[in-house]
């Protein structure tokens, strides 16, 4: 059995008020080719289908093509809701997709939804497991200790009937840490970083009874404790610190028990996204223009600011995301400690100058008079002053 993992398609996502759109249809375009060409089975799909709860029609209009598409070939679809989508939305029409082969899981019910499918070795298990919070899980299973997602995701898979002499896979859409414990973020996650590692962090060995764990949240591809549990990655980049990222899609060939191989193939974008550096003069001369309709990230050198750059970049490069200037007044600024700055400041300087922003007026004696017993009532300054 051959299939094909993917995750974190965002539909809909706007980049820097760029609509992602068309790349996204060129890359479905791309996978439904793939699964017809090679006679791939199954397509996962582990979450983050959409950007937002309520996605733009055209987002719609686009999912709706991609597995209207797959379901016109012989191959399974599988699809599990990411923390970006609505549960009751994405789960619109899924029993009756359900008979083309199209599975849906948007909402953990008490029990992990399970499909099994035979071939020549065996059956083959699909569990699906959506998005789920600690709190959703201790709902069905009050008599268990859940305090944390880690917990939680114990709880789910130690109620369901794994079998592990069968061939498992699971679908799944959560921060999975390997043994170190650290993940290499993609930079469009946008996590709750602070809860990153803490609640919300699931220990890989959770999914131990599994062949293949494709793993969706993480939008930069990694294995994660090993091969077989695998973020497949968000499927373009969706951010400048992605500019560097490879992106793939992992494509599964399961034999056996024990025997199955992973390959990465490349994905490749309608547009690339990446960073050019350089005086203006430089990144529009002819000879070092390439690609000009990809994603640009421009840091200029110039040492004047350059009037109307984004116009004139843009005549060269149309979908300039982003400018920004390193230059020596940059660096300058950079080196300067803001704390250190106020350090050489006394009181009544920095609270002259913090009134003038204010109040646009300078700050009275008598004012300052105030101000200053109270600095000094505090503690920061000495009331002798
Ligand atoms: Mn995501």
């Amino acid at each position: 059995m051959k299939f094909i993992h993917l995750a974190d398609l965002h539909i809909g996502k706007t980049v820097k008020d760029f609509s992602m759109i068309d790349d996204q249809k060129y890359i479905l375009d791309q996978v439904v080719e793939t699964v017809k060409r090679e006679n791939i089975d199954a397509v996962l799909i582990s979450g983050d289908v959409y950007d937002r709860t309520v996605p733009p029609e055209s987002a719609v209009h686009l999912f709706d093509d991609f597995i209207f598409n797959l379901s016109q070939i012989p191959t399974k679809v599988f699809v599990i809701s990411g923390n970006h989508d609505s549960d009751e939305r994405l789960n619109f029409g899924s029993r009756i997709f359900a008979d083309k082969e199209i599975f849906f899981c948007t909402k953990y019910d008490g029990k992990l939804y399970k499909r099994t499918f035979k071939d020549e070795y065996g059956p083959v298990n699909f569990y699906l497991l959506p998005f789920v919070k600690a709190s959703q899980v201790r709902h069905f299973h009050p008599e268990e200790q859940i305090d944390n997602y880690d917990q939680a995701v114990r709880t789910i898979i130690k109620n369901s009937d794994i079998n592990p002499e069968e061939r498992n896979i699971i679908l799944s859409h959560q921060f999975v840490a390997g043994k170190t414990g650290v993940i290499s973020l993609g930079g469009s996650e946008s996590l709750a970083t602070a809860s990153v590692g803490l609640v919300e962090q699931i220990g890989y060995d959770c999914f131990d009874d599994f062949d293949y764990v494709a793993l969706g949240h993480i939008h930069k591809a990694q294995r994660v404790g090993r091969d077989e549990v695998r973020y497949a990655g968000a499927p373009l980049k969706y951010h400048s610190d992605e500019v560097n990222d490879d992106k793939s899609m992992p494509i599964i060939t399961l034999n056996k028990k024990g025997d199955l191989n992973i390959e990465l193939r490349q994905l490749k974008p309608l547009h690339d996204m990446r960073r050019i550096k350089g005086t203006l003069k430089q990144l529009l001369a002819p000879e070092n223009v390439q690609n000009p309709e990809d994603y640009i990230f421009v840091t200029l050198t110039d040492n004047d600011p350059v009037n109307d750059a984004m116009n004139i970049i843009r005549q060269t490069y149309p979908n300039t995301m982003q400018i920004r200037y390193e230059n020596d007044h940059t660096k300058e600024i950079a080196m300067v400690d803001p704390s250190k700055l106020a350090e050489m400041r006394s009181f009544p300087e920095l609270i002259s100058d913090f009134y003038r922003q204010m109040y646009q007026t300078d700050i009275s004696d008598e004012e300052m008079a105030i101000m200053n017993k109270i600095a000094g009532k505090v503690g920061i300054v000495n009331e002798a002053d």
